[in-house]
């Protein structure tokens, strides 16, 4: 086995956005574009006598790639890498094993909830010791770094077997091959009351997954079904694939509508969840009714005590901007500090090591703890599980009661995808010009209270990021924001979130597009959305 050093030149637009580089697959299999980024990251980040875990959501190219950074790790002097079998393991379960392990970080394939395949998304992230996804200055250096890569090294040779557990050597570094489930789902078994869960399943408690062909489906098999006790076949489409069964592996009412179909439906189960490609998203649906990512979090704030891991109450929450405020009012009832950050789950990172927040939720379908340092799919749905167990109330009887102690928050996002970047980038541009000209404006009936483009000073670390999106208070509370997407790969995609808080419990049974239908006028009528980017009607509602 040679190591050899390979003359390279930057390549344009590797900067990580939201979470990470992702491209579309081709771009990510042109010659030296994997290379040169996984450079900059060891370049970045160091390489050589450390430990690092790999995994990705196994979706195309994802084998290749971490073949390919294998063979760079070695030839950079990495120590030791530990890899998921078969090159998997999920977004959450890599937090964990950097953790567990006391690594030097990861690097994570995934492109998330994007489609995958030859044609679709594929993407690299690295995370930092502390098992979350790299901060702002770490993810600019690598991008600073491929601006000005002339070479690489990668060993020559032959691959490594990913196929088993065990321990193998390439070149001097040790790699150790893991299976990709084991320690994540014992760190569950520790958190939740597993024995309560089964009680409730013996008690004739049905439930439906749906692993969206993606990388939560063994997870869930081995949790839910075997250790837990469910039935076969609770776990639905749980078998990974390259591309995802040709699905969108987006956990929401959209891409995941043969779940919702069921659950809405006559023979639906008790309780019904969805994840994403890389198992860090959640989609919760109860008998008859769907429970927003934001009331998820807000209930799950509320609830939290109910399980082991909780019981000692919560040190404080945090969600980011346009996640809606239902949160906050759980928290100001607990008297426990909310904290607002921006979009990306890196912005929860210090909050969690600092021990100011338990508890983390976003409006994306993420929600999380402490336990790792990324969002995680399956540990929400454990807590609702756990939650359910102990309160023996269903689902829809839960929200209802949540709604009633402390008022609905009406939430929607809006999302219009692969716009003409240039017009997208102009009509926020505009819209952050007008912004002090706003205030005590009306604008389709509503009363503007306040407007600015959010920044966001850590509390911990006193960086500042600006230019998080921009927010529009109205004075009856109602809210809207606007930002464009850090994540997609085509064209631009703008989120439009819109909120309205409702008291009045004899109001808490209407359609969230009708209850919220004057911000959403408001919100067309200011941002001028059809003038500026040509659409009416958003392309996903969630
Ligand atoms: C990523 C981030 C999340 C973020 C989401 C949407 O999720 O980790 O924190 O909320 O993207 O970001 P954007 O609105 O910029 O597209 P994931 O599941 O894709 O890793």
């Amino acid at each position: 086995m040679r190591s050899v050093t390979h003359s390279t030149q930057p390549i344009e637009g590797q900067k990580p956005g939201t979470s990470g580089l992702r491209k579309k697959t081709p771009v990510f299999m042109r010659p030296h574009y994997l290379e040169n980024f996984v450079q900059s990251i060891f370049d970045t980040v160091g390489a050589r006598g450390k430990t690092f875990v790999l995994g990705g959501d196994g979706r195309y190219f994802n084998d290749r790639a971490a073949q390919v950074i294998l063979k760079m790790a070695a030839a950079n002097g990495v120590a030791r890498m530990i890899v998921g079998q078969g090159a998997l393991l999920s977004t959450p379960a890599a937090s964990h094993l950097i953790r567990l392990n006391e690594t030097d970080g990861g690097i994570i394939l995934s492109a998330s909830h994007n489609p995958g395949g030859p044609t679709e998304d594929f993407g690299v992230k690295f995370n930092m010791p502390n098992g979350g996804p790299a901060p702002e200055a770490v993810t600019e250096a690598m991008f600073a770094r491929t601006r000005e890569i002339a070479e690489y090294r990668i060993l020559e040779g032959a691959e490594v077997d990913l196929s088993a557990p065990g321990r193998v050597t390439l070149g001097a570094m040790q790699v150790d091959v893991v299976d990709p489930v084991a320690d994540y789902a014992a760190l569950m078994e520790s958190l939740f009351d597993f024995e309560a869960i089964r009680a409730l399943v013996k008690s004739g408690f049905t439930m439906r997954f749906d692993g969206m062909c993606a990388v939560t489906g063994p997870y869930a098999h081995e949790i839910l079904e075997r250790r837990l006790g469910m039935a076969e076949g609770t776990v639905v489409q749980g078998a990974p694939l390259p591309d995802f069964g040709g699905h969108h592996p987006d956990p929401n009412p959209t891409w995941a509508h043969a779940l919702m179909e069921e659950m809405m439906g006559p023979k639906a189960p008790d309780f019904g969840a969805a994840s994403d490609g890389d198992g860090d998203r959640n989609m919760i649906v109860g008998r008859g009714i769907y429970v927003s990512p934001s009331d998820s979090l807000a209930v799950l704030a509320a609830n939290a005590h109910l399980a082991p891991a909780y019981k000692g109450g919560l040190k404080g929450v945090a969600r980011s901007m346009p996640t809606s405020c239902a949160v906050d009012r759980v928290a100001k009832a607990l008297r426990i500090e909310a904290y607002e950050t921006p979009t990306g789950w890196k912005f929860f990172g210090n909050l969690l090591d600092a021990g100011r927040a338990t508890l983390c939720g976003e409006e994306s379908f993420g929600t999380g703890s402490d336990h790792v340092r990324e969002k995680d799919g399956l540990w929400a749905v454990l807590l609702w599980l756990n939650i359910l167990a102990v309160r023996k109330a269903s689902v829809a009887e839960i929200l209802h009661d949540h709604w009633k102690t402390y008022g609905r928050n009406y939430y929607s996002r809006h999302d219009f995808e692969a716009l003409d970047t240039h017009a997208a980038e102009e009509m926020m541009s505009r819209l952050k010009a007008s912004i002090p000209t706003l205030p005590g404006t009306e604008i389709e009936g509503l009363a503007i209270l306040s407007a600015d483009d959010f920044a966001y000073h850590d509390p911990v670390d006193g960086s500042v990021a600006r230019a998080q999106g921009v927010r529009v208070r109205f004075t009856d509370g109602s809210r809207i924001v606007l930002r464009l997407s850090g994540t997609g790969t085509e064209g631009a995609t703008l989120r439009l979130y819109l909120e309205r808080y409702e008291p009045d419990p004899s109001r808490h049974d209407l359609d969230p597009q009708e209850a919220l239908g004057p911000v959403i006028r408001a919100a067309h009528a200011l941002a001028g959305i059809r003038e500026q980017i040509g659409r009416d009607r958003p392309n996903v509602i969630t």
